[in-house]
């Protein structure tokens, strides 16, 4: 045989082959810091992979939830991705970067994709960030005008509560500022009262914190406390006040007392994010931002509580803030975690 022909025999093995040895389908860990019930932006992060592995035939997903106890979350994503033997370890918390770096020296090879975090320098790890200042300023926005309108639930006291599960330094720098911008931005004499409820899953403590509030003269309510939320949505529905959410799509659980949800389109970030992993070139090492403008920060208002709830010039005002923001007039810079 000629010469040639072994040549293309062993090119055309080589690239039967090829995808087989390149393009393996991936094994791929999810690490939940919390449970995966009740937490949209854990369920959600979940779903995106689950998606991706729908897509990608042969794709192995393995989901663990660590829990509420954070004291355990180093030692059990480090057992993970010990024994997970991943291609990429994906999780979502903006607590897990530091951990992620403790563990890295263990794991020089794991690549590590964490969302709602952010930290750059790591060469295996990519984060992304959410605007949050951003989100906080929407949803604040209309909860003043809320507050200050005379709708049925609305008192003549100018003051809206917020609800949220433990202090860090993504709630205390970018949602509770952006926030309370929202609320000056309807009126300066808005008062947030906030409360924290010391853990993501006490729906009783829930109710008796925002039931404090709204005797405080709290008429709007924004939960962050995972599945606590629980007990706010009763408090509120009890006292006739209403409630406005973050993360995901909750109109169902309390039509009329549930005015906006503000969502993270984190399903999205980790279906679109799983499918460039694999590919060479993928930006490990850096750390991104989005909101409203890249289109994975969204106020749901198309939905008919939202249109229904809300009277027409509250609704316009906060289009027309959205609005300032897609422009680029109205800029919520992240601030240094
Ligand atoms: N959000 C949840 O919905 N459920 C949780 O169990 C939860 N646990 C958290 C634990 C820590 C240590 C931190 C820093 C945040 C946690 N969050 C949780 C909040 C989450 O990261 C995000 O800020 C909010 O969901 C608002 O988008």
């Amino acid at each position: 045989m000629a010469k040639p022909t072994y040549f293309r025999i062993a090119f055309l093995i080589f690239t039967l082959a090829a995808p087989s040895i390149f393009a393996a389908p991936p094994k791929i860990g999810v690490f939940i810091p919390g449970v995966r019930e009740g937490s949209p932006i854990y369920d959600n992060l979940a779903k995106g992979v689950e998606r991706y592995a729908a897509t990608v035939p042969g794709t192995v997903v393995r989901i663990f939830e660590a829990g509420f106890n954070q004291a355990e979350w180093e030692e059990k994503l480090t057992s993970f991705t010990a024994t997970g033997n991943f291609d990429l370890v994906i999780t979502s918390n903006p607590s897990l970067p530091s951990l992620i770096n403790r563990l890295a020296p263990l794991f020089p090879r794991q690549k590590f994709i964490n969302f709602d975090a952010f930290g750059a320098g790591n060469p295996n790890l990519h984060t992304v960030l959410y605007n949050q200042t951003e989100q906080g300023y929407v949803i604040g926005y209309l909860a003043g005008l809320v507050t200050v309108s005379d709708m049925a639930g609305a008192n003549s006291a100018k003051r809206v509560g917020m609800l949220i599960g433990q202090r860090y330094p993504v709630m205390d720098r970018l949602i509770i500022p952006g926030f309370e911008r929202g609320l000056k931005a309807a009126d300066p004499a808005i008062q947030l009262d906030v409360r924290v409820l010391g853990n993501w899953y006490d729906a009783t403590k829930a109710a008796e914190l925002t039931k404090s509030m709204i005797d405080a003269g709290a008429d709007v309510i924004l939960p962050i406390c995972g599945s606590a939320s629980q007990g706010a949505i009763k408090a509120a529905q009890d006292a006739g006040k209403y409630l406005v959410f973050f993360d995901s799509d909750e109109y169902h659980r309390a039509p009329k007392t549930i005015l906006a949800c503000i969502a993270l389109h984190q399903e999205e970030l980790a279906f679109s994010s799983l499918n460039e992993a694999f590919k060479p070139g993928f930006p490990y090492g850096t750390a991104r931002i989005v909101g409203i403008k890249e289109g994975y920060i969204e106020l749901l208002d198309r939905h008919p509580s939202y249109q229904q709830g809300l009277p027409a010039q509250i609704r316009a005002k906060v289009a027309a803030a959205i609005e300032e923001i897609k422009n680029g007039r109205l800029r919520f810079p992240v601030p240094t975690l």
